[in-house]
């Protein structure tokens, strides 16, 4: 039943718009389907979200969760972010109609790769970085920042473009509001999610922190036996640079990851801070410059050929 002031969504049958394939992933309470708009033949991702059916139950999500993810979702239009296209709703679930982001999660793609050098690295991280600039800017935090929630839009190209997708758990921070009790994956949650303490931005940084980590060395910071290890690692900051995993990274890049992980939220660096850090700014420069070098060189090569012809 729906209540005034409740978010309408389209109530047709989201079957007779689009052709649903096969299952891409699932959550909890959440299964993602490929899918065919009829009219366009354009592919989307649609993720089919278990509506909660009473207040008494503890399966599926609560009406006001699906709408604070649509809403969001809706304030959101930046390149490395999961587009929304549509949104229907039947008895049972409500559709979100993504983007369809077909190159797979990061980490599989790192997973295939024998090694990632720092260059690479900091050409995901940097649109990481922008993807979260965009909407940190707009207050908005994800809290669930994790490698299985960002994705490559294709895999087969040099530099692929990341998205980072699942806006479930993320919040508008209202100013002044002291928003608690959010609960991401265990190995990625900051210090003040461990210990219920009031919530910002600054959780989303603490994530880009282990990330990063992950990224570079292939070991989890925190990551215990059980969960509970595992918070207790990352409340008690128990965390190295163990040499085994990061013999040959560099000190601008270890420095990138100890300005995140830092308990204090007033002293980690914000979504800014890691964006001018010099591992950042100086590493995509050399990258850029060196791609624009090759296109000159190519170029070059082309029109010398062409004059030979
Ligand atoms: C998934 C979730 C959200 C958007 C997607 C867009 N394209 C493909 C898959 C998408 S998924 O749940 O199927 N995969 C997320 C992998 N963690």
């Amino acid at each position: 039943m729906r209540t005034p002031g409740m978010a309408l969504f389209k109530q047709q049958a989201v079957e007779d718009f689009y052709d649903i394939g096969e299952e891409l992933g699932s959550g909890q309470f959440a299964v993602v389907k490929r899918c065919t708009e009829k009219s366009t033949g354009v592919e989307y991702a649609a993720k089919f979200v278990k509506k909660r059916q009473s207040r008494a139950s503890r399966r599926g999500v609560r009406r006001e969760e699906i709408e604070r993810e649509v809403d969001i979702l809706q304030q959101l239009q930046h390149p490395n972010v999961v587009a929304l296209h549509d949104v229907y709703e039947n008895r049972t679930d409500v559709v979100l109609v993504l983007e369809l982001v077909s190159g797979g999660e990061l980490f599989d793609f790192l997973a295939r790769k024998e090694s990632l050098c720092e260059e690479e690295a900091t050409q995901f991280i940097k649109q990481i970085l922008d993807g979260v600039q965009y909407f940190h800017s707009k207050r908005i935090a994800h809290f669930d920042l994790k490698p299985e929630n960002i994705m490559l839009l294709d895999r087969n190209v040099p530099l692929p473009r990341i998205k980072v997708i699942d806006f479930g758990l993320a919040h508008k921070l209202e100013d002044g509001a002291d928003f608690k009790n959010i609960f991401g994956t265990p190995e990625f949650v900051a210090p003040e999610i461990v210990n219920y303490e009031p919530l910002g931005l600054e959780a989303d940084m603490w994530s880009i922190g282990v990330i990063t980590y992950i990224l570079l060395s292939g070991a989890s910071p925190f990551l215990g036996d059980t969960k509970q290890e595992t918070l207790g690692n990352i409340s008690a900051m128990s965390y190295e640079f163990d040499e085994e995993f990061f013999s040959k990274t560099s000190e601008l890049a270890k420095s990138f990851i100890r300005q995140l992980l830092v308990k204090d939220t007033r002293k980690r660096m914000s979504i800014e801070d890691a964006l001018n850090h010099p591992w950042i700014k100086v590493l995509c420069v050399c990258v850029c410059v060196c791609v624009c070098v090759c296109v000159c060189v190519c170029v070059c090569v082309c029109v010398s050929a062409c004059d030979l012809n």
